[in-house]
């Protein structure tokens, strides 16, 4: 392992119980274990002010304008923004549940007139830019066949549907050059070593850790 002067930074994306949080604690046990100093992060983080009004929404616990709770999701990040850019020059691997991808297109997936993929990218403009995320693609009828699917705010198929239609819709903008695509309807060991050998390919050689640009 040839001694980096920056850490990478990694993200899990997918389709609700796509299985991020089952992969995302995989790929952190094995970055370690291969030697590496890690930093685990997931997107939303409830535990802030700003989070917790974003987990009372999802919980349908409280009502919030769709513009609004998307500035809340991105403000979320930006919360982070720093501590994310420290970590990666003190050398750790930064390795996140979520990101930007999710914010973008689980806001634009509610279809309103003006709220477009374009709009909900904005504030998003300034974040540490991803070195690589990986995306657990999943088809809504498995994922809504895993545990506990249905509990939260976005966890219905239409939406579903529609986050997954413009997750790829994305792949064709600037974002989708950081995505790699992981079949995600597998066995949780294949899907596991199908990650690691995606994110090893960019480990040698992290990006020079440029923030996200219009
Ligand atoms: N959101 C998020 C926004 O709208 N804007 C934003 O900016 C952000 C960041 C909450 C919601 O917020 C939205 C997106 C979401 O709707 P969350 O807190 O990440 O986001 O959601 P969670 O409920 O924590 O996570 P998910 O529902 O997305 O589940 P995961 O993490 O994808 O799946 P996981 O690993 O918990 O697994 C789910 C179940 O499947 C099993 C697991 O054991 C578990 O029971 N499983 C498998 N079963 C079979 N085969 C496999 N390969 C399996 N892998 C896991
Ligand atoms: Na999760």
């Amino acid at each position: 392992m040839p001694p980096l002067s920056r850490g990478a930074l990694i993200v899990i994306e997918g389709l609700d119980r796509a299985g991020k949080s089952t992969q995302h604690a995989r790929l952190c046990q094995n970055l370690e274990s291969q030697g590496r100093r890690v930093k685990s992060l997931r997107f939303p983080d409830r535990t802030t002010p700003i989070g917790k009004s974003i987990d009372a929404y999802l919980r349908g616990e409280s009502q919030q304008e769709d513009h609004v709770i998307h500035l809340l999701f991105s403000a979320n990040r930006w919360e982070a923004a720093g501590q994310i850019r420290s970590a990666i020059e003190e050398g750790f691997t930064v390795v996140i549940d979520r990101y930007h991808y999710s914010g973008i297109v689980y806001s634009a997936a509610k279809d309103k007139v003006d709220l477009s993929l374009k709009w909900a990218r904005d504030p998003e403009i300034g974040l540490p830019r991803p070195d690589v995320c990986v995306f657990l693609d999943i088809a809504p009828e498995v994922a809504a066949k895993r545990g506990n699917f249905g509990r939260e705010k976005y966890e219905t198929s239409a939406m579903q549907k529609r986050v997954r239609e413009l997750f790829y819709e994305l792949m064709g903008t600037s974002d989708g050059l950081d995505i790699r695509v992981v079949d995600a309807g597998r066995s949780v060991e294949e899907v596991e070593q199908d990650i690691i050998e995606r994110v090893n390919d960019v480990m040698e050689q992290p990006k020079m850790a440029k923030p996200l640009t219009a």
